[in-house]
């Protein structure tokens, strides 16, 4: 290497080679992380509480080498990765239609992660009982962040096999489920989770898909667009169609079972039109897919399609607060660690009061965020392992909308602060930073937008006992952070926003406009109180000075969202001119 001083002005400089660096020039020290599960204090303590010891001590190793590889080679993979995407060839060489999808190298090892780890499988082995999804989804907890969205497809895998098994359809569960459950990266199929139309996300009844039957065979063939599929790499699917005859609406939909791709690897009469250009989720092979007569069997009757999915849909609703904490859970990681390596006004940020103060808010939001989702997740696993009480279950179907509408705004908001906290480092792609924000904005949004599950929140609020369930489960935790010390404010602070709520709600009943523009606060406001009151007991129970701290901070921010009665006059806010 060759080294001469050169005559610039200014300080002196050397020359290495191609590289020209002033003397004591400044180079920050990227952010790093270590292993994803010691690290996690809450996990631990947590699964301290909420797994029998057994259980816990026989799954603690592979958490730590989960935790070891999201914080390690998948981080560093993940980093290498950034700009591979996923790329759609639709023609060979002699002009054969093929629609071949590519995905990333870190895709393709996630792939292989999630069978031997049992990322879907987990839940349907007997091994942990009743806690068996408390396993599943602390495992991918820890490793999540690391695996570019690879979520995605199992959250439909997880979704597709607890539908089929729901539906009692033995040829199709005897068919699919051993593959979509297997820990066999060679057996494992994902499934995708085809509903979206032109016609909405949202108001799925509108579908516009065809299913016509096949004549002497129980099969149908679809006609049809499907414009937003995601991971559609996997060989299966369920998706929903009309078939002839059938009237409009959800209940007119049928529930369909189809392969990809015949045993020649032929697609099945559909083609790939496009992938979308999304603002995240890049990795994600989201197309638009034309159904061309493609071959599907009914998994469930010929009607009540939107009905029968339901199970899907919140499987993946789980899955999305999941990505939600485990998103909160990265941002937070690496600028907490950032701070401790960033020197401005002389003093690292670790040791500045307001930066202190952000990141504080950022790890109450992610700690709340937890505590909920895992509270719904156990309540999964007492249904499934058939323990759960009539209240348990009244209070899952409406904790289901909750979480995922209530986590998938933290999750933005903590990305949002990270990307801030890194000043515009945060802003620059090849930091790996922008990612996490961009990939955080699809939570609110996918699986039901939040004023979607706001609307279905009031809907399962209207069956009989869901409230009372919410209220009892508010009470029970409360109860618990009664005892601990220094949790009195967050108590009253519960309670208050609680009673507000329900007091919306007299007021509210029977004035549809005013219940509808109010779901969302509402909703919210439930949400955020069931977390004040889980993470008040959890301070309670484990005597975490660190979770009462966070407790504590988020009762003196408040929980109450309910505010003030619509006000008529809020139309002209959007009128013309
Ligand atoms: C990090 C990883 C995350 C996971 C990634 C997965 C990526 C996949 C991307 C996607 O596929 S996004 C597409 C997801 N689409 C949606 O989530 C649809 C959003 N819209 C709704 O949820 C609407 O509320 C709904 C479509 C369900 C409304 O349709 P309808 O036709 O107006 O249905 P209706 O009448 O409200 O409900 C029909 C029945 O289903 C009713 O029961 P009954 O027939 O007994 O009266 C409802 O009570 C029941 N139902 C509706 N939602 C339910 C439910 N039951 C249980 N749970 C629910 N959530």
């Amino acid at each position: 290497m060759f080294v001469m001083e050169t005559t610039f002005p200014g300080p002196s400089i050397y020359k290495v080679g191609w590289a020209t660096l002033p003397r004591m020039a400044f180079f920050q020290e990227a952010p790093g992380l270590g292993n994803q599960f010691d690290e996690d204090a809450l996990l631990g303590e947590y699964l301290g509480r909420a797994l029998p010891a057994p259980v816990f001590a026989a799954v603690r190793d592979e958490l730590r080498h989960l935790g070891e590889l999201a914080g390690g080679k998948l981080y560093r993979m993940q980093q290498d990765d950034r700009l591979n995407e996923p790329v759609l060839t639709q023609w060979d060489a002699w002009g054969n239609r093929v629609d071949v999808i590519e995905v990333s190298p870190l895709w393709r090892e996630a792939a292989v992660l999630a069978a031997q780890h049992g990322l879907v499988a987990t839940a349907y082995e007997k091994q942990h009982g009743e806690f068996a999804r408390v396993v599943q989804f602390a495992l991918n907890y820890v490793v999540d962040a690391s695996l570019d969205v690879y979520s995605c497809p199992l959250a439909m895998t997880d979704g597709a096999a607890r539908t089929l098994l729901d539906s009692g359809n033995r040829a199709l569960i005897e068919h699919a489920v051993p593959r979509l459950t297997s820990r066999d990266p060679a057996r494992m199929w994902t499934s995708g989770q085809w509903m979206t139309e032109r016609t909405g996300g949202s108001d799925v009844g509108l579908s516009e898909t065809i299913a016509r039957k096949v004549e002497g065979s129980e099969q149908f063939r679809l006609f049809g667009t499907k414009w937003f599929t995601s991971a559609t790499t996997s060989p299966m699917a369920l998706t929903l169609g009309r078939p002839e005859g059938n009237g409009p609406g959800g209940r007119g939909l049928a529930l369909f079972y189809l392969e990809v791709r015949d045993a020649e690897g032929r697609m099945n009469n559909l083609a790939i039109n496009r992938l979308k250009d999304k603002l995240g989720t890049r990795k994600v092979p989201t197309a638009e897919l034309e159904l061309q007569g493609t071959l599907a069997t009914p998994v469930l009757g010929l009607g009540d399609g939107v009905r029968n999915i339901t199970p899907m849909l919140n499987v993946t609703r789980t899955w999305n607060a999941i990505g939600a904490i485990a998103g909160m859970r990265r941002a937070l990681a690496l600028s907490r660690d950032y701070a401790r390596r960033r020197v401005q006004f002389g003093h690292k940020l670790s040791e500045q009061p307001l930066h202190v103060d952000t990141l504080a808010g950022m790890a109450a939001e992610a700690e709340g965020a937890f505590v909920i989702t895992f509270r719904a997740v156990e309540l999964i696993g007492r249904s499934e392992a058939g323990v759960a009480s009539d209240l348990e279950r009244a209070l899952l179907r409406m904790l289901t909308p909750i979480v995922k509408l209530t986590t998938g705004k933290q999750a933005v908001v903590v990305a949002s602060e990270a990307l801030e906290a890194f000043g515009g480092a945060g802003y620059v792609e090849d930091t790996g930073l922008p990612r996490i924000l961009r990939d955080a904005q699809v939570l609110p949004i996918w699986e039901g937008t939040t004023n979607v599950l706001s609307l279905d929140t009031l809907r399962a609020l209207a069956r009989e006992g869901s409230l009372e369930a919410f209220e009892r489960e508010v009470e029970r935790s409360l109860a618990i952070a009664a005892d601990g010390e220094g949790l009195g404010a967050c108590v009253q602070t519960v309670r208050a926003a609680m009673g507000r709520a329900r007091e919306w709600l007299g007021e509210a009943s029977g004035e549809t406009m005013t219940v509808e523009a109010g779901a969302r606060r509402f909703a919210m406001t439930l949400g955020r109180s069931l977390e004040l009151a889980l993470l008040a007991a959890h301070a309670a129970q484990t005597k975490s000075v660190r979770a009462a701290a966070a407790a504590r901070r988020l009762a003196r921010h408040g929980v109450d969202l309910v505010g003030a009665p619509v006000d008529r006059g809020d139309a002209a806010l959007l009128a013309r001119g």
